[in-house]
């Protein structure tokens, strides 16, 4: 195929081998037969491929650019169409956002609203008890200027009520007299009560029966609740049992004991009703 020692075409014949080679094209020869020289290359048959190759290249570099476009082109698509679907979601959560924040601000003012209308009623009610406060006390003030902690006729002290008799009975009489109001004869368990009591006889300074004697046995006092005798005011002298005196009468001085059958004045005694205030 590439023999050195091919003859020149006869056109060629006595031209220099130097002007005959291609522009850039140099010799260089290894000198030993059968091996490659300067003079046969390129090889025809390379030179022969030469443009078929060369547009086969332009050809091929023409196709992988244009799936190199493509795929750009598509990964360009799927990038924008990756880009307006977060876009969308991003627009949704604003919106949820923007939504949550609304029922957030409705539930605020609602809570506020209640709070006021909760401070208003609590208003009210403390107004109510208030008034319902002012509205007891006059009401108690009344009450305790219409009380009256005892019947009529009757003496009110401390937390009794005192009936002075107009009439005079025996010591006996007397005393189912006041049992028939549900009272008993004056029990004096005090200095103070008996200090009132005194000071309470009429005018003439008469003797008046209390709830005491000695009728169940001679010197040995109880009253008519049945309890014994303890502090005592005895009018000096007293009891002295002239003529058989078993019945206690009181008199400016103290007490004395008396005839039970004699005809005297008398006091009941009862506890006396409460009243607001007092
Ligand atoms: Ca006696
Ligand atoms: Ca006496």
């Amino acid at each position: 195929m590439c023999d050195p020692a091919d003859p020149k075409p006869p056109e060629l014949a006595g031209l220099d081998e130097d002007a005959l080679m291609p522009s850039g094209w140099s010799h260089f020869s290894v000198g030993t037969q059968g091996s490659w020289s300067a003079r046969s290359f390129p090889a025809p048959w390379l030179r022969r491929l030469g443009f078929p190759l060369l547009l086969a290249f332009f050809v091929l570099s023409f196709i992988l650019s244009i799936i190199t476009l493509t795929q750009v082109f598509q990964n360009q698509r799927l990038y924008n169409s990756e880009q307006e679907a977060v876009q969308e979601k991003l627009n949704y959560l604003s919106a949820q956002l923007k939504g949550d924040q609304d029922l957030r601000d409705k539930g605020q003012l609602e809570a506020s609203q209640f709070i006021e209308q909760l401070n208003k009623t609590l208003n009210l009610k403390i107004n109510n008890q208030l008034e319902a406060s002012k509205f007891t006390e006059q009401l108690n003030k009344t009450l305790s200027a219409l009380c009256r902690p005892c019947p009529c006729q009757w003496k009110f002290y401390k937390d009794s009520c005192y009936y002075f008799s107009v009439a005079q009975a025996s010591w006996e009489t007397a005393r189912k007299a006041c049992e028939a109001d549900g009272t008993n004869l004056a029990i004096i368990s005090s200095s103070e009560e008996q200090n009132y009591l005194k000071l309470n006889l009429d005018s003439n300074r008469r003797p008046r029966w209390i709830g005491l004697s000695d009728k169940k046995k001679e010197g040995t006092w109880h009253w008519v609740d049945e309890t014994a005798l303890g502090q005592s005011f005895w009018n000096e002298g007293e009891p002295n049992n002239a003529g058989d005196e078993d019945c206690c009468e009181l008199i400016p001085n103290g007490w004395n004991d008396a005839p039970c059958s004699k005809e005297n004045y008398w006091i009941c005694e009862k506890k006396a009703s409460p009243c607001p205030m007092l």
